[in-house]
């Protein structure tokens, strides 16, 4: 053998080594399976709103989906991540092997009890079949409300000095001025003024279980 193919042959046996070793499961055969990776798959944000009283609509996008084959999502009523309960079923399918992210979105509207403060929390399955958790990150659990009166701006199941403060920080926003939101404009006539302070205002202190917080 010459000088040249024994290097040759050298570096081959390393590659050869290399590969060997970066394949080899490193334990884990021998060990019990590891607890769920945080964040098998980079999600931008996972937000709820609230379309009442049709569903609420819950949106997410993800930044890459290499190995990303489903999503799922779950729901509760507490901020307990234990007691949610898979709302998704079937599985969403994910876009696999893209290193581009996609955007999703669901309507929820199975069971939903005005009144309720909803809790949400997404997962992603991997090609390992391991569902992978996402939570207390504040961009990906969002809490969701259901069922406020228009006059509760703020939707906390109350009319108070928020939902005023709220709608006079939007003082004569109209249609066409970036600070106009029409989630403010209580009696929808394009324009946010005293009109909807005193709508809300009309309604101080009523919560969702009297007649007059609707
Ligand atoms: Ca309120
Ligand atoms: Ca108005």
């Amino acid at each position: 053998m010459t000088l040249m193919t024994k290097q040759a042959g050298r570096g081959l046996l390393a590659l050869l080594l290399l590969a060997v070793l970066a394949g080899l499961p490193t334990g884990a055969l021998a060990e019990p399976a590891m607890p769920p990776a945080p964040d098998a798959v980079d999600l931008e944000y996972f937000i709820g709103a609230a379309h009442y009283p049709n569903y609420i609509l819950l949106e997410w996008q993800s930044v890459s989906e290499v190995s990303t084959t489903n999503f799922r999502l779950k729901r509760g009523v507490t901020p307990n991540p234990a007691q949610a309960v898979v709302i998704t079923t079937p599985v969403i399918p994910a876009h696999p092997g893209s290193a581009m992210g996609y955007y999703y979105a669901y309507q929820d509207s199975a069971g939903l009890v005005p009144g309720t403060i909803y809790y949400y929390w997404i997962e992603d399955q991997d090609m390992n079949n391991v569902w992978n958790q996402h939570l207390d990150d504040p961009n990906l659990n969002p809490v969701v409300p259901w069922g406020c009166s228009v006059y509760d701006v703020i939707c906390d199941f109350v009319i108070d000095s928020q939902d005023i403060t709220a709608l006079a920080s939007r003082w004569n926003c109209a249609l066409g001025n970036s600070c106009y939101d029409p989630h403010f404009d209580v009696n929808a006539d394009n324009v946010i003024n005293i009109r909807d302070v005193m709508l809300s205002a009309s309604r101080w202190s009523c919560v969702i279980a009297q007649p007059c917080y609707l």
